[in-house]
């Protein structure tokens, strides 16, 4: 039933997670006095505003009832009348991509009341359109690769602030270029302009790199949801978008490598020099990161002074597949950056994918925050350490694309 009631609300969507958003209710009436009407007792106000793609959050006052059953109700989009359950959760997040009128119920009943109250939100356009691209980055930092350094490139005296401008610039733009993640575990976090919203039954973001048919470097794609309203990416805030991976025996969660800083800088303009970054994990294995002849610059982030960096997420399984001296690198079926084309449907994800630390699919209505690492600990050949890519990121709502989600 609920399921019907997404449907009928294409573009609306609300989540059932407890969070602690900003509270709109500017009442100081106790909702104990025994003067006060029955109709406020819940104390919410009687009309809202918000922007399309931003969240709005409702917390109604029930410390009067006991073990309330709650239902939110829209009755009405522009005038035309509706009857759409939308929530049983204390708390309505409410987020969508189209403008308008709307009207609401929000009915609580316990053994003693049942309290019903009407409000409208009216959901405007934003003034200055929203960016479909990546607004900010809020970290980067690579692992060793043979990009690292090179894609952004460091500079003497760069700091990881310098740095994170330097990815900053590269995608968050409508022509964006190309930064490398190197190898396990290094990542970017970028932000919008707006939140995505979570669209039922449809794909809300692309994420762009530089995938061609056997040449998948996937990185797994982790979202948030600024559920504290604070503008930045929290740790409890982050989800792990499920790829098709994520159930297969092979894949190994919470995964933990440690990149030791070489001691020299060694030319290998000659041939590789196989015992070049040292490394070891948490399953036991240990071993060394070559360098090779076309590459000559440091693989290890320079503006780090730390003389080990450990890296931690999902390690997916090796990929890749050798031949007769021929290296391909085989794509996942979905779920994952930089593993198929730009312009493919599979480098598109839907936020309905991601799932909490235990692998429960949680509702998101919307994110604000995205992270990339690279998912793979892996050298193949002279094409070296496998390492995501990414170019850009896009809002496919923003943009007006639409794509299913998979069935
Ligand atoms: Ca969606
Ligand atoms: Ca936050
Ligand atoms: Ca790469
Ligand atoms: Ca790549």
């Amino acid at each position: 039933m609920k399921k019907n009631t997404f449907k009928l609300l294409s573009g609306i969507f609300i989540a059932s997670l407890i969070i602690t958003g900003c509270s709109n209710d500017d009442s100081s009436a106790s909702p104990n006095d025994p003067d006060k009407p029955t109709d406020n007792i819940i104390s919410i106000k009687d009309s809202y505003q918000i922007d399309r793609s931003k969240l709005l959050t409702i917390i109604p006052d029930l410390k009067s009832f006991h073990s309330p059953e709650i239902l939110w109700t829209i009755t009405g989009i522009n005038g035309n009348n509706k009857d759409s359950l939308i929530s049983k959760d204390e708390k309505l997040h409410f987020i969508t991509l189209n403008e308008g009128n709307y009207s609401l119920i929000i009915n609580v009943k316990d053994g003693n009341n049942t309290v019903e109250k009407e409000f409208s939100i009216r959901v405007d356009k934003e003034k200055k359109p929203y960016k479909y691209h990546i607004a900010k980055v809020f970290d980067f930092l690579p692992a060793y690769g043979q990009f690292t350094n090179e894609m952004p490139k460091y500079e003497e005296g760069d700091t990881s602030e310098i740095m994170r401008k330097k990815a900053e610039q590269a995608i968050a733009s409508e022509n964006p270029s190309m930064i490398s993640l190197g190898g396990f575990g290094g990542y970017v976090t970028f932000g919008f302009d707006h939140t995505i919203v979570n669209v039922p039954g449809k794909r809300d973001f692309r994420i762009l790199g530089n995938a061609f048919a056997n040449s998948s470097e996937p990185g797994i794609i982790m979202v948030a949801f600024d559920k504290n309203a604070n503008g930045v990416p929290d740790e409890d805030e982050w989800y792990e978008i499920a790829g098709n991976e994520h159930s297969n025996s092979q894949v190994i969660k919470n995964y933990e490598i440690t990149f030791f800083k070489p001691t020299a800088e060694l030319d290998a303009t000659t041939g590789n020099i196989e015992e070049y970054i040292q490394w070891k994990d948490n399953q036991g294995n240990e071993g060394w990161k070559p360098k090779n002849q076309f590459h000559s610059q440091s693989y290890y982030p320079l503006w780090i002074t730390q003389e080990s960096m450990t890296y931690r997420g999902t390690l997916l399984p090796n990929n890749a597949i050798e031949s007769n001296g021929i290296w391909q690198l085989k794509e996942f079926e979905w779920g994952y950056a930089d593993n198929y084309p730009n312009t493919h449907d599979e480098s598109a994800i839907d936020i309905a994918w991601a799932v909490d630390q235990n692998g429960n699919k949680v509702f998101l209505p919307g994110i604000d925050f995205i992270k990339v690492y690279t998912g793979l600990n892996q050298e193949a050949g002279w094409l070296g350490e496998t390492s995501t890519e990414v170019s850009g990121a896009i809002d496919l709502h923003i943009k007006q694309e639409t794509i299913p989600t998979r069935k």
